[in-house]
């Protein structure tokens, strides 16, 4: 799943696709470079990020989902909010990837259900301008995994098809980078759930800090590599996806990984 954000703040390329020509452009380069999905949100989710209002989010993401689909794109839609997911699902979006789990907005289970496309459900527990006070565990994988239980049994009641859910541990959000790496660890408990799962690890804080402190932190365009390198521990441990910036980089671990093993190309 390669990551446009069509916004003028998100932590690791923000502004540069905020023009919807650029973000058009960059989308149809990712799926050229090998992404099965393009991924577009017009919210960035940063720490301490405010919110767009609903018609400025509108704006900032319809043209681009229609123009990417009507290019036979696989397009998701990066959303909190149900009325955005709806637009997009109409404009031609197959997955809605919700960073709240379908808890930022009470008629998202709803709307998903009733359109029949995949559900992206990650571990969530606040809105982004105060959400790293909310990264308190008891055991962070216990605690994930049944609060993504939670989602799953809200988003089935309300008439989303089991199979349609895909599961993210949400790294990052509400987590310190221990909590991102013992959930990292954990991911075959996620998969043996029976959902697909989807990892976001790209370009986050948490991997500038491998091997380095804050003093000698990989600034966010410098942590591709480790990136790629989450992504084939990622398939490794038997994930459906992996949200990433910078295609190339994971398609090579990938090809590194498949070469590897002895399996052959996956056709695309
Ligand atoms: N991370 C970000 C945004 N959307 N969606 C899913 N499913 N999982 C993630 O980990 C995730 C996400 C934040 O990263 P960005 O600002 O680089 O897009």
């Amino acid at each position: 799943m390669g990551v446009v954000n069509v916004t003028p703040d998100s932590f690791s390329d923000g502004g540069v696709w905020f023009d919807p020509e650029a973000a058009i452009a960059h989308g149809l380069r990712l799926w050229e470079q090998g992404a099965d999905i393009i991924d577009v949100g017009g919210e960035s989710t940063r720490p301490g990020a405010l919110r767009p209002d609903e018609p400025e989010e509108m704006r900032r993401i319809l043209r681009v989902v229609a123009e990417l689909a009507g290019a036979e794109v696989v397009v998701s839609i990066d959303t909190m909010r149900a009325a955005v997911a709806q637009a997009a699902v109409a404009s031609g979006a197959r997955i809605v990837n919700d960073v709240s789990g379908a808890l930022g907005d009470p008629a998202m289970a709803e709307v998903v259900a009733a359109a029949g496309v995949d559900f992206v459900a990650m571990h969530w527990r606040g809105h982004s301008v105060d959400m790293q006070s909310r990264a308190h565990y008891d055991d962070v994988v216990a605690d994930v995994c049944r609060e993504l239980a939670a989602r799953v049994a809200a988003l089935t009641a309300a008439g989303v098809a089991p199979e349609r859910i895909i599961l993210d541990p949400g790294l990052g959000f509400a987590k310190l980078p221990e909590h991102n790496w013992a959930l990292l660890r954990a991911l075959p408990d996620l998969v043996a759930t029976g959902h697909r799962v989807l990892v976001g690890s790209s370009r986050k804080r948490f991997l500038g800090l491998a091997g380095r402190d804050e003093q000698t932190i990989r600034p966010a365009d410098a942590r591709d590599i480790a990136t790629a390198v989450t992504s084939a521990y990622a398939a490794d441990a038997g994930v459906w996806g992996v949200r990433v910036h910078d295609v190339v980089a994971t398609r090579d671990a990938l090809a590194v990984r498949r070469a590897w093993r002895g399996e052959s190309e996956d056709g695309r």
